[in-house]
């Protein structure tokens, strides 16, 4: 991931949006250059071309400002959108019930009724980080999440440690009819490199409806 092809074959634009603060515009320069940089808040946002390993499916991420006065211009970007990820810093505590409205608030779009949506755990590397399964109960996803395919993916931009399998997930989930059992979620996700078996270690929280 990260590399540009020259002849990408299928395209698929995805809409990160997320607090601000909470690693969305680390997390895409580290998934995309392998660099950690120093972020200032986005203003605006930020685009980039991701390759994936699958049959040259590209992904057109695009990392849209979180802080409160850029919120309203989320909407602006649903209609395009095929896959959805939310970006969660989960070790701020203070900030998590904010975190769900928004989400929830993002979910009722109309635009965005069946867009499957990958929920980023980051910050992982930092002591006292909730778990996926402690977020999931947080942000309520079962709840906000209804008719849609879901999954959270603990992460940490700081490292890298997750980033990939976060978009292999989103691919994933855009290929996958939400007919597919959470079986078939399981099944696909003890085929991921070894490194996605961190998603297995603390459990699979992902849902298909
Ligand atoms: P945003 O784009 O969502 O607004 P940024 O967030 O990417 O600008 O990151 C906000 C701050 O969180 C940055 O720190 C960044 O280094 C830090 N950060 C992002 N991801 C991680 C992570 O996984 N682990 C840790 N420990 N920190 C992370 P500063 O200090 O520049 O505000
Ligand atoms: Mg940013």
């Amino acid at each position: 991931m990260g590399i540009h092809s020259s002849k990408p074959q299928r395209q698929a634009q995805v809409l990160m949006l997320g607090l601000d603060g909470a690693g969305k515009t680390t997390l895409l320069y580290k998934l995309k250059y392998n660099e950690s940089v120093i972020t200032v808040p986005t203003v605006g946002f930020n685009v980039e071309m991701l390759q994936t390993e699958e049959k040259g499916q590209e992904l057109t991420v695009w990392d849209v400002g979180g802080q409160r006065r850029m919120r309203p211009h989320w909407r602006h970007h649903y209609a395009d959108t095929a896959g959805l990820v939310f970006v969660v810093d989960s070790c701020d505590l203070r900030r998590l019930e904010e975190a769900r409205k928004e989400l929830d608030q993002v979910l009722r779009s109309y635009s965005l009724k069946k867009t499957p949506l990958v929920v980023l755990a980051n910050k992982q590397d930092v002591p006292g980080a909730l778990s996926p399964e402690e977020l999931s109960i947080k942000l309520d996803l079962k709840r906000v999440c209804g008719g849609r395919a879901w999954f959270v993916q603990p992460c940490s931009a700081t490292t890298g440690m997750g980033l990939e399998e976060g978009f292999r997930r989103v691919v994933y989930l855009l290929k996958t009819s939400l007919k597919k059992t959470k079986k078939d979620i399981q099944d696909s996700v003890n085929k991921l490199k070894p490194k996605g078996f961190t998603i297995m270690k603390s459990g699979l929280h992902c849902g298909n409806g």
